[in-house]
């Protein structure tokens, strides 16, 4: 069975619960808590150098960081993971435009005002660079899902479920999805997909939003 290390509230740990989920795979959670320094331990940098989560124990001992990477490892030979070269080319153009346009800007809005207490006046310097490039972001996902239900190969697949991530969540830090439609079709459409979970849910409990974490918890 794999062990997942993941943070109940990270976008990026959620990204690989909700494949886990989808795919109807069994694992064992571990929760860590980055703001109490969990995964910036001697035991966990040995399991992963850059201390972060989601990290995915494959086998006794061997280790996958990089949330887009593990939701790759865990796709292939699923409908998850297209087949066509192109399909699968174009999965990941939008898996690495995940990475540099949406989860730097909209994840550290979410991170900082939804997650840390006064963080967002911790983080007033960066906040209007963050919502305008995480606007730039939205309008080019807006662009493409007003003629595509999905974003690679015409189905739900691994890039749909890199971007869900941190869309879902831009609506709890200050981001307006009202003049984004097609977008929340999109949001809809991942929703209904049998297995689905949302971020809260984890194999073991229920957890309630007012246990999210905060910097003085
Ligand atoms: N590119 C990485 C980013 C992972 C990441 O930023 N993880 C955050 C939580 S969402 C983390 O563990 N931060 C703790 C730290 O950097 O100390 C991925 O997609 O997995």
């Amino acid at each position: 069975m794999y062990k997942l290390y993941s943070m109940q509230r990270s976008g990026n740990s959620y990204k690989v619960r909700l494949a886990l989920a989808l795919l109807g795979a069994p694992y064992q959670a571990i929760e860590v808590d980055i703001l109490r320094g969990e995964s910036r331990t001697p035991e966990f940098l040995a399991k992963n150098p850059s201390g972060q989560v989601p990290l995915l124990e494959i086998a006794e001992g061997r280790y996958l960081a990089e949330s887009n990477a593990i939701l790759w490892y865990l796709a292939v030979g699923t409908s998850l993971a297209p087949e066509s070269r192109m399909d699968r080319a174009e999965a990941l153009q939008w898996m690495f435009f995940e990475q540099h346009a949406l989860e730097p800007n909209i994840g550290a809005a979410y991170f900082w005002l939804s997650l840390v207490r006064g963080g967002r006046e911790l983080q007033t310097h960066a906040l209007e660079d963050w919502m305008e490039r995480g606007y730039a972001a939205l309008q080019v996902m807006e662009n493409h899902l007003k003629t595509h239900e999905f974003f690679a190969a015409g189905q739900l697949t691994v890039a749909d479920i890199a971007l869900y991530g941190y869309t879902h969540v831009a609506d709890q830090c200050d981001f307006d999805l009202a003049a984004f439609p097609s977008i929340g079709s999109w949001l809809r459409r991942v929703e209904q997909m049998p297995g689905f979970v949302s971020m809260d849910w984890c194999p073991d409990l229920e957890v309630t939003p007012s246990a999210s974490i905060a910097a003085d918890a």
